[in-house]
């Protein structure tokens, strides 16, 4: 029998295997992850394990999906739900910035820490808004969700397959084995030759409208590894001669506890296509719209520390407007230093990060101080940092916009469609975690346990 556990990380390991055949410098960042990360490990083991065991850290990968309508989405979060995944956050890509993108997303990943530890394998997972009018008049809506609604992107095999394994928390062997299959072969980059002047029409308004509607079928766009030092990693790679983006998006490297998401990625690869030409001859071309991301993982902010974060970015932005990458990276730690604790236990004073408690080894005499901060101080309560398990938007937007070939148009004064949480949690009738509350729940959870361990009444955390 595959748990639950074992088809998520069976499917993490499969999608791995497939995307490098695909994708070979995917394997390469793979490569020069593992060897970044043995290299922390072995100069500092407590560092290296602060944010997860090495084994987690080794195989965790998040991939980046596109389908094209409710009903798709409704079936991928059946597959992943048989990989014990669900829907957490909404993200908006939307907008009237330069990079804003006609979609809008969110990602499946486990919710608990025990699933998360074991494999935390998550899927950021996006859908075309084909009603909004900043990006499709109605005619080509009408075009677009035709030829969605031709298309078939799983089918009944994966899907009976995956509400058997989510109803029963697993699969036989030979089921298993023929599921993870099934479902990898779902995300290959398919040889069916691409309609160039429908897939031109896309892009003429958003590269990622094209490589969602301008096919028959989906792909993986990108799975990405996680690294304990990307600055070294993106040396490392540079020294190779793989041409990365100019930036790395996110907090900048600097002395201080690494909070929220740090990610970088290879520029996209140029990757033969068959065309399917007006007069109906097939020739041969190229698309590029794959690239190799790879991320450092810090600690998840509580609102509090990610109302900072937002307001600094933010900040960041109107300062650096006519920069280079390099200007951009020095403001930054210069905001971040004026701005930031620069260690944990300030994170936790201020309410900025999320933490997990637990008793110190030994009850200590006298009265517990009233704070959660006071008791770590003073040695009755033990902190470590949450890992931040989801996604920033603003990365993601940035990512997408430094590896697309043009800025797409849209029309700013048209009025967009209403898109929300609970429009995805409908699309796919399941609920959509809210990804503040479950590390809040984690958090207090962990400290109401600690508490009774210590015969103390829990005090409030400040946030
Ligand atoms: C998803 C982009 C978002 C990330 O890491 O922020 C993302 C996509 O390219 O489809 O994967
Ligand atoms: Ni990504």
């Amino acid at each position: 029998m595959f748990s639950t556990h074992d088809l998520r990380a069976g499917f993490a390991r499969s999608l791995s295997a497939m995307y490098g055949t695909e994708v070979p410098a995917y394997n390469t960042l793979v490569d020069v992850s593992t060897q970044v990360n043995a290299d922390v490990l072995a100069a500092d083991p407590v560092r290296a394990e602060r944010l997860g065991r090495i084994d987690r850290v080794t195989a965790e990968r998040h991939g980046a999906i596109r389908v094209g309508t409710a009903a798709e989405l409704r079936q991928v979060a059946q597959v992943f739900a048989a990989l014990g995944m669900e829907p957490v956050g909404f993200y908006d890509l939307r907008g009237t910035e330069a990079t804003s993108l006609p979609i809008v997303s969110t990602a499946f990943r486990s919710i608990t820490p025990d699933a998360l530890a074991i494999n935390p394998f998550r899927v950021f997972t996006s859908v075309l808004v084909t009603d909004d009018r900043r990006y499709f008049d109605a005619g080509l809506q009408g075009e677009l969700d035709a030829f969605l609604a031709r298309r078939t992107l799983f089918g009944p095999d994966v899907l009976t397959l995956a509400e058997r394994a989510e109803a029963d928390g697993g699969l036989p062997d030979a089921d298993a084995a023929q599921f993870l299959r099934l479902t990898t072969a779902c995300f290959e980059l398919s040889p069916e030759p691409v309609d160039r002047a429908w897939y031109a029409r896309l892009s003429a308004i958003s590269g990622v409208a094209a490589d969602i509607g301008g096919v028959p079928t989906t792909h993986i766009n990108h799975l990405t590894p996680r690294v304990l030092d990307i600055d070294d990693l993106y040396r490392r790679m540079e020294g190779l001669g793989i041409t990365m983006i100019d930036e790395i998006q996110g907090p900048p490297k600097w002395a201080g506890p690494d909070v929220l998401l740090r990610q970088t990625s290879f520029k996209a690869l140029a990757e033969p296509r068959k065309f399917r030409e007006p007069d109906g001859t097939i020739t041969d071309g190229a698309l590029s719209v794959r690239f190799g991301e790879v991320e450092q993982r810090g600690i998840a902010l509580t609102p509090a520390g990610r109302d900072r974060y937002d307001r600094l970015i933010v900040e960041i932005d109107q300062r650096t407007a006519a920069a280079t990458p390099a200007e951009r990276d020095a403001i930054k730690v210069e905001l971040w230093q004026a701005n930031w604790p620069t260690d944990e236990e300030g994170l936790l004073a201020n309410g900025e990060g999320f933490f997990e408690f637990s008793a110190a080894a030994r009850r200590l005499d006298g009265d517990p101080p009233r704070t959660v901060s006071g008791l770590v101080e003073q040695g009755w309560l033990v902190a470590t940092p949450i890992v931040y398990e989801d996604f920033l938007p603003r990365s993601a937007a940035g990512i997408f916009a430094s590896n697309l070939d043009s800025k797409g148009s849209r029309d700013a004064h048209a009025e967009g469609s209403p898109r929300d949480a609970d429009w995805i949690a409908e699309a796919v009738g399941r609920t959509v975690h809210d990804p503040m509350q479950l590390y809040s729940e984690q958090s207090r959870a962990s400290l109401v346990t600690a508490c009774v361990e210590l015969r103390i009444p829990t005090p409030e955390v400040n946030r």
